[in-house]
């Protein structure tokens, strides 16, 4: 990886950058990915590259349906494994969720590549390699095949950082689908049941600590938490947040003083 000074203002994000870049160079991030990452970027400047409130909401919603569901399933794709592999495995160790690997840019030596990386994270089982042998209806891309085990059968299914695409494939086919995703605009946010307006690399350990506490909580509370829950109503709360930031910072434009 490229060395990037410990003092540099931005050394948190530039070390996320450099993962995506050496996942591409390893072989298993795409290199669309990282413009997806660039996208995500500029939403996350946004709303001030921090969780906002209603994506907290959002989580707790998430968390109850994969702890009500039957058979849950957390998508896996290239730009995943490279920054949170560590927590795609210990989420679905807290809510029992089987981990899938299903790529838009699908070559079978990514998909590979990527159980490996999640093997060695210590996942038990990575299905989507050589059981990826299903296919969803009505998807053109690559990312319709899937697992007889897995997402085919899946009753809610964790996509983070998606196409829009299969969004609403799986949504057709009556699945519950959570995503995660910076742009509250995209057509992955407006289509998912649940969607986690933050960057994966905050609201993944986030929702690790809210799957810890909400373990404990009974069938009926979780069923009212996802009851009360209004996507739309989150993701019009998190524009608004975005509008209101952007209102305070233009009235009030604080320009770098620096001194030669
Ligand atoms: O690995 P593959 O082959 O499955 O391909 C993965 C990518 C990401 C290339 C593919 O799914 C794709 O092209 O996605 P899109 O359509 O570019 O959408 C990605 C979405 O994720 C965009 O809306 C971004 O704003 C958002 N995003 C990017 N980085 C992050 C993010 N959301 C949350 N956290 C991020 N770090």
């Amino acid at each position: 990886m490229h060395e990037i000074p410990k003092n540099h203002p931005r050394y948190k994000s530039l070390i996320f950058r450099e993962k995506l870049v050496q996942g591409f160079r390893d072989g298993y991030v795409a290199i669309q990915g990282l413009i997806a990452h660039g996208r995500g970027e500029c939403f996350d400047y946004l709303i001030g590259e921090k969780t906002l409130e209603p994506a907290i909401k959002s989580m707790k919603a998430a968390i109850a349906a994969l702890l009500l569901a039957e058979k849950p399933v957390i998508s896996v794709n290239g730009n995943i494994a490279a920054l949170t592999p560590a927590e795609i495995v210990e989420l679905a160790d807290e809510v029992n969720a089987a981990i899938e690997v299903n790529l838009f840019y699908r070559t079978e030596d990514r998909a590979e590549k990527i159980a490996k990386i999640l093997y060695e994270y210590g996942a038990k089982e990575v299905l989507g390699i050589k059981d990826a042998t299903a296919t969803i209806p009505e998807l053109h891309s690559e990312r319709r095949r899937v697992s007889p085990k897995g997402i085919l059968k899946a009753d809610v299914v964790l996509v983070p950082l998606e196409d829009g695409d299969r969004t609403e494939a799986l949504r057709k086919l009556g699945k519950t689908v959570i995503a995660i995703d910076l742009n509250p605009l995209s057509r992955t946010a407006r289509a998912a049941n649940i969607t986690i307006v933050d960057n994966v690399i905050r609201a993944m350990p986030k929702m690790i600590e809210l799957a810890k506490e909400m373990k404990s909580l009974n069938k009926n509370e979780l069923q009212s938490i996802l009851n009360n829950y209004r996507n739309e109503e989150v993701l019009a709360e998190i524009i608004n947040q975005i509008i209101l930031r952007l209102t305070k910072l233009s009235s009030n434009v604080k320009t770098l003083v620096i001194n030669p």
